[in-house]
């Protein structure tokens, strides 16, 4: 079966899963797409094969030349097209965040349990990079010991000057916060922000660098590094401490493959990616290569759940309000512990 997909936002991102649904996956076909900017999705549409272009994302969902959705629009649009297509019974891939309150994520979970079967899959798409891929392997078969802590880093190379803190955790830092509560197996329970001194590149209401750190149910804790102005490239750094070893990310090549490191002259070196375009290119097309064999072979998603998608825009409102100082600290005023208030998790999403 050949899946026929509409997709929501042909922005950057969206019109690189309609070039890779287009001319990289076998199985799909994009029939139908749109954009709050027609001129847009018009020459997204002109570029990959002429699919139809709708004026609304409900034109889209409605389409019955649809039989998936992606929805890779705005984050505040995210709620109503993922409710839309769990309405229409069609499976969604929404990219994260899957809704920018908790009290929206909680009316998709709350509408998925309701339509008795998993239509939703989140773009969490680090969860199929062969780098984290494998650190899920050791954190979990004993070569490492049991994890005790974690060191993660997430440096974009540059950011607008209208990126705020709080921009920039739901943006970025909800990677970490996702590929945590995956690597572990457990939810965070507790969140914290320090804030070091400030690159001179940051513009005003941006703390930039920014470290959080993460509590989990066991008591592991992973500090991440946030740093959105290093100039340099596309950096993304993760390491496990286990109580008998650690595992490390390798530094992720060009084109997401396995970093070459060369020495000659005295000298050794690595490429640094761009963007993530490129260093989690391989990721991106697995997760849409899961996502569509799911749905040809009438599966439910595997892939990020809404419940993923629920925690992690919860830990993220936990950080914005650890960085305004909402956590106890020996110092006052923020720096210390704020507790993630996760909902019961449904048994529909413990399967
Ligand atoms: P973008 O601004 O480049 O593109 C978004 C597009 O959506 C724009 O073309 C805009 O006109 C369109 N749009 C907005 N509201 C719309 C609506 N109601 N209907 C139709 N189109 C609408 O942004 P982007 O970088 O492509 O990000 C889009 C989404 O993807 C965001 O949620 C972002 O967080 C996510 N994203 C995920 C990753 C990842 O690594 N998984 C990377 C980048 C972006
Ligand atoms: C972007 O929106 C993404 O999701 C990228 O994966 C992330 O690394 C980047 O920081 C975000 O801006």
């Amino acid at each position: 079966m050949t899946v026929r997909v509409g997709v929501i936002g042909t922005g950057m991102i969206g019109a690189d899963h309609v070039r890779r649904l287009s001319t990289v996956l076998a199985g799909a076909v994009v029939t139908a797409i749109t954009d709050v900017d027609k001129d847009r999705a018009a020459a997204v549409a002109e570029r990959f094969g002429g699919p139809t272009v709708h004026a609304s994302g409900e034109d889209v969902i409605a389409d019955a030349g649809v039989d998936a959705v992606v929805v890779a629009s705005w984050g505040p649009t995210h709620e109503e097209y993922v409710l839309g297509s769990i309405a229409a019974g069609k499976p969604v891939f929404c990219e994260k965040p899957l809704a920018t309150t908790p009290e929206a994520c909680s009316r998709i979970l709350d509408a998925e349990t309701a339509a008795g079967r998993r239509l939703v899959q989140v773009g969490f798409m680090r969860r199929y990079d062969a780098g984290y891929s494998a650190l899920k392997v050791a954190a979990a078969n004993g070569s490492i010991g049991v994890p005790l802590l974690a060191h993660m880093a997430h440096r974009n190379p540059a950011v607008p000057p209208t990126v705020t803190s709080e921009m920039a955790i739901n943006d970025s830092v909800v990677h970490e916060i996702d590929v945590t509560r995956w690597l572990l197996n457990e939810e965070i329970t507790a969140v914290m922000i320090l804030s070091p001194k400030r690159s001179r590149k940051a513009a005003p209401g941006l703390q930039d660098p920014m470290v959080v750190v993460f509590r989990t149910e066991s008591g592991v804790l992973v500090d991440d590094e946030l740093s959105v102005n290093v100039g340099y490239g596309y950096d993304i750094q993760a390491e496990i401490v286990g109580e008998s070893g650690n595992a490390r990310l390798g530094s992720g090549g060009l084109s997401g493959g396995a970093p070459i490191v060369v020495t000659n002259d005295g000298g050794r070196a690595s490429a640094v990616p761009a963007d993530w375009r490129e260093r989690f290119i391989g990721a991106y097309d697995e997760e849409f290569r899961v996502w569509i064999d799911d749905i040809a072979a009438g599966r439910e998603a595997s892939g990020p759940s809404s419940w993923d998608g629920y925690a992690a825009t919860v830990v993220a409102g936990a950080c914005v309000s650890a960085l305004h100082g909402a956590g106890e600290s020996a110092f006052g005023g923020g720096g210390g512990w704020t507790t993630v208030p996760l909902r019961d998790r449904p048994g529909f999403y413990r399967r």
